[in-house]
């Protein structure tokens, strides 16, 4: 079933969701874009290395979810995972140490930007696709553990829905009946590769892929705070009530290249000035401010305290020590 939420009604769905909760979107929000800026600034001046891929764009899809669902599920993400470990609790700090390969990082420095973690977020994992039998096992778990209130959510981008591993994961959540979300967050790029020339289906992936697996599906604008809140609360409605599968996918717009190496020259400028136009956080703010939650100078002191908390995190960052050589073969699980 295709799905596109009609709950446009901003001051209803403001009065609904609470406007602290609303105010506090938005400060997770600008929390990731300037963690994001400034992540990428520290890989310029080589103070971070392996990978980079910003959720620049994003932020108004994982930030919605985390809010209706809670952070009592089971998470997984791609390597696009640094917002999803922010909302999940991890702290600016550890986060941006763990960029810069120290020891005080929230995987101790070895992990690097694609690989965090949480007590409920099981990683960021760099094989496009081989996280999504993980968010099929976790949801496994919780059916069988009868764990009546809790889901697991697989984020992954569009590119994913080519391998294999995606249909393993959808045929055997749907036989089993696992609470398991998987969100497509569809930003149109596979690294350089659009999707119309990766995928047999480019346009409403979700909805044409679902059926494959028995599964209803749903098509949220993932650039609008609102209507992908509005759509979670249907889904968790329909996942908690059915413990059933369902295929999400969030049309989005991704704000930088596929990674930090990227310049992205398949986009035109023109077409990305129409993209930027679409920024989540610039329409979030809009709708407070036009209904009189947020003032100007409100939200200049939101902006300022998340970019000071990320300038503090690479100051923590900078002065942590090194991992110790002598740790090396430590945490290392080899069966
Ligand atoms: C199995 C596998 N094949 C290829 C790659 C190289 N690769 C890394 S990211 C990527 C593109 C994935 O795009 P998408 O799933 O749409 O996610 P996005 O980066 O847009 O969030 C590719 C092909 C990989 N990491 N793993």
């Amino acid at each position: 079933m295709a799905y596109m939420s009609k709950k446009d009604d901003v001051p209803e769905m403001i009065s609904h969701i609470g406007k602290e909760k609303v105010l506090e979107a938005l400060s997770s929000m600008l929390q990731i874009r300037h963690f994001e800026i400034r992540g990428e600034a520290a890989y310029s001046h080589g103070q971070v290395g392996g990978f980079y891929h910003s959720y620049s764009g994003q932020e108004a899809i994982q930030t919605s979810f985390i809010q209706v669902f809670g952070k009592k599920n089971w998470f997984v993400a791609s390597y696009r995972c640094h917002a999803l470990a922010l909302l999940l609790g991890a702290t600016p700090n550890e986060l941006m140490a763990e960029l810069y390969g120290r020891s005080t990082g929230n995987a101790k420095g070895r992990g690097g930007s694609m690989h965090l973690y949480t007590d409920r977020m099981l990683g960021g994992f760099a094989i496009v696709g081989g996280h999504l039998p993980i968010a099929t096992g976790a949801a496994f778990s919780i059916k069988y553990l009868k764990k009546k209130d809790e889901v697991a959510v697989c984020f992954l981008g569009e590119g994913a829905v080519a391998q294999g591993a995606f249909h393993e994961a959808l045929n055997l959540a749907s036989l089993w009946d696992l609470p398991v979300i998987f969100v497509i967050e569809n930003n149109q790029w596979g690294m350089g590769t659009h999707a119309s020339r990766a995928l047999c289906f480019s346009e409403a992936i979700a909805e044409k892929q679902a059926s494959s697996y028995n599964m209803k599906s749903y098509t949220l604008d993932g650039m609008d705070y609102f209507k992908c809140y509005s759509g979670f609360e249907t889904i968790r409605k329909d996942v908690l009530s059915t413990s059933r599968p369902v295929l999400v996918e969030c049309i989005c717009e991704r704000f930088k290249g596929h990674s930090i190496s990227d310049p992205a020259l398949y986009r035109s400028k023109d077409e990305l000035r129409s993209i930027m136009e679409k920024d989540p956080i610039t329409r979030l703010t809009y709708h407070l401010q036009q209904n009189k939650v947020l003032t100007e100078e409100e939200f200049k002191k939101m902006d300022k305290e998340a970019k000071q908390t990320v300038i503090e995190a690479m100051a923590y960052a900078e002065k942590s020590p090194w991992p110790s050589p002598a740790t090396l073969e430590e945490d290392v699980y080899a069966p």
